[in-house]
């Protein structure tokens, strides 16, 4: 990585403050976007970022995301942390100053910003979409973090600016979340944020957001989800069909991981009209964001981490069920399983009787 171009690192997060208040100093308006269906991690970082600029230099942002916030953890800590986030929609990108982009890159395809529309600030723990970065003055990727939440910890950190209860506690949970309690891709530095900000945060709003009441289509579409799913050895696949909200094909990937004889998890379901594909791998010598980028070439985008990846693949007029198949048979053979080798998880002939 070069030392001048726009994607250098910084050698430090007070390096990267300061690099950042100089690329928005002085601008009067921002807007802080996440990626579509923003995950706790997102909103954690949006809300930060927005707390940094407001308390540092006195600019009022705004958040927008793109896709809809349908998890019910994430409805409660949008909900209980009072966090102001709007659709994209309802938003006019061309009228501010400053766009910054946070657990998220304009290239991954995931992020509903209008093309034209350049970002001024990326931050993001996303491996890196080389291309998409170029132009962009404000640059700080680091794949080596579980979260970009820490990454925004360690901003206020370096700017003198102890969190808030709010601000601590979204940290804290996007940090959790999105490294599963440290247990997935977590680094020094993430845990190191995480004790710091363990003591700052509210944990009776934490226990409530992660004990969210859910809808009834939740407890549905785990019944489905055990109705669907083959295992390939060890791969399992499972095709949800139409699902509520987009992110019912993660949380059905973490629960289906669960699985002890689990190496790869494929979770599919139906969302406006896309294909939404949730990949879990915990073979720590893969890459599952690779392997989706691979498997839905040609066909959608998608991306990710080593451990966690997602995609998307449009209908564009076919049926769901040809799109699936399509995607399962690439995934196989990606993986090295054979189509032949699949069984139903949940057998038949295995369910005890109750009804004697
Ligand atoms: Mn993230």
């Amino acid at each position: 990585m070069s030392q001048d171009g726009p994607n250098r690192a910084f050698s430090s997060s007070a390096e990267a403050v300061e690099a950042l208040f100089e690329t928005v100093g002085g601008a009067r308006s921002a807007l802080i976007v996440t990626h579509d269906d923003p995950d706790p991690d997102a909103i954690a970082s949006a809300m930060t970022l927005a707390y940094l600029l407001e308390q540092r230099l006195g600019l009022k942002a705004t958040l927008a995301h793109g896709g809809i916030i349908g998890r019910a953890e994430n409805k409660a800590m949008v909900r209980l942390l009072a966090i102001e986030i709007r659709p994209l929609r309802e938003v006019d990108p061309p009228r501010f100053e400053v766009i910054a982009l946070v657990d998220a890159q304009a290239g991954a395809g995931n992020v509903g910003l209008p093309q034209e529309i350049a970002p001024t600030v990326l931050i993001d723990h996303h491996s890196d979409v080389q291309s998409e970065v170029k132009g962009v003055p404000f640059v700080d990727i680091r794949t080596g973090c579980g979260a970009t939440s820490t990454i925004l910890t360690n901003y206020l950190k370096a700017a003198d600016l102890v969190p808030d209860r709010r601000t601590a506690t979204a940290l804290f949970y996007g940090i959790k979340s999105d490294t599963m309690g440290l247990a997935r891709g977590a680094g020094e530095s993430d845990v190191e944020a995480y004790l710091y900000l363990l003591p700052l945060a509210d944990t009776k709003i934490l226990a409530q957001i992660e004990q969210a009441q859910v809808p009834l289509a939740y407890f549905r579409a785990f019944e489905r989800a055990l109705e669907r799913t083959f295992i390939y050895h060890d791969t399992v696949i499972c095709s949800l069909g139409p699902m509520d909200w987009p992110d019912l094909a993660a949380e059905m990937a973490d629960f289906l991981l669960r699985w002890e004889g689990a190496r790869w998890i494929i979770c599919m379901g139906l969302f406006d009209d896309e294909i939404v594909i949730s990949v879990r791998t915990n073979d720590l010598e893969s890459n599952a964001g690779r392997v989706v980028q691979e498997v839905v070439r040609g066909l959608g985008r998608g991306g990710g981490h080593s451990l966690m990846a997602g995609g998307r693949v449009a209908l564009d007029g076919q049926s769901p069920r040809d799109v699936v198949r399509q995607l399962r048979r690439r995934f196989l053979l990606r993986l090295g399983r054979e189509e032949s080798e699949g069984e139903k998880l949940i057998q038949e002939s295995l369910r005890p009787n109750l009804i004697q």
